[in-house]
């Protein structure tokens, strides 16, 4: 069985994005699979977080992984600050890693661009993600189209510890769906949804209340065509909007536009929140039962247990190879 990892931040509240881009993948893979999901609170504070509100969306982001069908006895669920192997073997990573390659990722632009001080873990990001997915074995990583540059970074450094130290790393590849691998901010079409988005009414959260869902849809930017028709270049706004009722309804995008020929905008949003909502609503009822549940500790201590006994065989692995501590028998 091949094996999958994936991650997501604390970092705020799950969005249609997120939701879309990578968690939708990982139901569909778990029973395929030997699978790894994590919730990656140490990536999390390479941005300011406070405290309490960061322990809540650890536990919530956990619930919520449970709530839209990841089944703990196929896949393994836990928090990288758990299992220390993360930042032990992301260390390591840094050693091999050049300023140069860091220096050159999208992400790390777009966070520090106009920034006065810039946290060093902000750079150092991506060796962390590359530990993370090379501690498993990994050979797939499900994600949506932002990370395949931190994919193929993470490639390079496997191959250069191989070569440099001893062959201990599986070289993954990135998995990004066909469609909705970059869904777009419902404020401004041209910027990808983002959880952190200061303004709420850019993002759907899995967890908005239900009213709130039908007024972002209403107020998701368009054109004044009235047109529904899918083109990207031209109409990225309802093309996007497009884009989620496709994976919502499993309607193609060519279902949609006949569906919708004459029929205008408004008529299409309302549409929209309502394939939306059908599919949320059960997964927000879901997650309110479990958060509270003492089962949600045992899950998460269970999946930290299991985690931590392939990732410490790694961290020993690295360690040796690379000639830190001393020699056991
Ligand atoms: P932040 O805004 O805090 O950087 P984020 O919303 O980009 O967070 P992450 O936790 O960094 O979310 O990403 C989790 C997963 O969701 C990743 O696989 C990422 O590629 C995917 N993802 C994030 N945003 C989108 C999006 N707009 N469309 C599709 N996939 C997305
Ligand atoms: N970098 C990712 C989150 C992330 C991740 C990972 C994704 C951290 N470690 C390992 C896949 C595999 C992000 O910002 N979306």
């Amino acid at each position: 069985m091949q094996t999958i990892f994936s991650g997501i931040q604390p970092s705020g509240s799950v969005t249609l994005g997120n939701y879309i881009g990578a968690m939708k993948q990982f139901i569909e893979l778990q029973d395929e699979y030997n699978c790894f999901f994590c919730i990656v609170d140490q990536h999390a504070i390479t941005v300011p977080q406070e405290a309490l509100e960061l322990r809540k969306n650890i536990r919530s982001l956990a619930a919520l992984y449970l709530a839209i069908g990841l089944d703990p006895e196929k896949a393994t669920l836990f928090i990288q600050s758990e299992v220390p192997a993360h930042a032990q073997a992301g260390w390591m990573l840094q050693c091999v890693s050049y300023i140069g390659e860091l220096e050159r990722m999208t992400q790390f632009k777009d966070k520090s661009h106009g920034k006065e001080a810039v946290v060093a873990g902000l750079l150092t990001y991506p060796p962390l993600m590359a530990g993370d997915i090379l501690l498993y074995n990994t050979d797939l990583v499900p994600v949506g189209e932002d990370q395949k540059q931190h994919i193929e970074l993470t490639r390079d450094l496997a191959e250069r510890f191989n070569k440099k130290y001893r062959e201990i790393f599986t070289i993954p590849d990135s998995r990004i769906p066909k469609d909705g691998a970059r869904i777009m901010s419902l404020q401004d079409p041209t910027k990808k949804m983002s959880k952190s988005d200061p303004n709420p009414k850019a993002y759907i959260a899995l967890l908005d209340e239900p009213k709130q869902i039908e007024k972002k849809i209403k107020s998701a930017v368009t054109d004044s065509d009235g047109i529904v028709k899918f083109d990207k270049e031209n109409k990225p706004g309802i093309s996007n909007l497009m884009t989620i009722y496709s994976t919502f309804s499993n309607k193609s995008i060519e279902e949609i536009e006949t569906q919708y020929e004459g029929k205008g905008y408004g008529v299409f949003k309302s549409d929209l929140a309502e394939v939306v909502l059908n599919e949320i609503l059960p997964i927000q009822e879901r997650y309110y039962e479990i958060l509270n549940s003492p089962k949600l500790d045992e899950i998460l201590d269970a999946g930290a247990e299991k985690a931590n006994k392939t990732a410490y065989k790694t961290v020993k692995k690295m360690e040796r190879a690379m000639g830190l501590g001393r020699k056991r028998k």
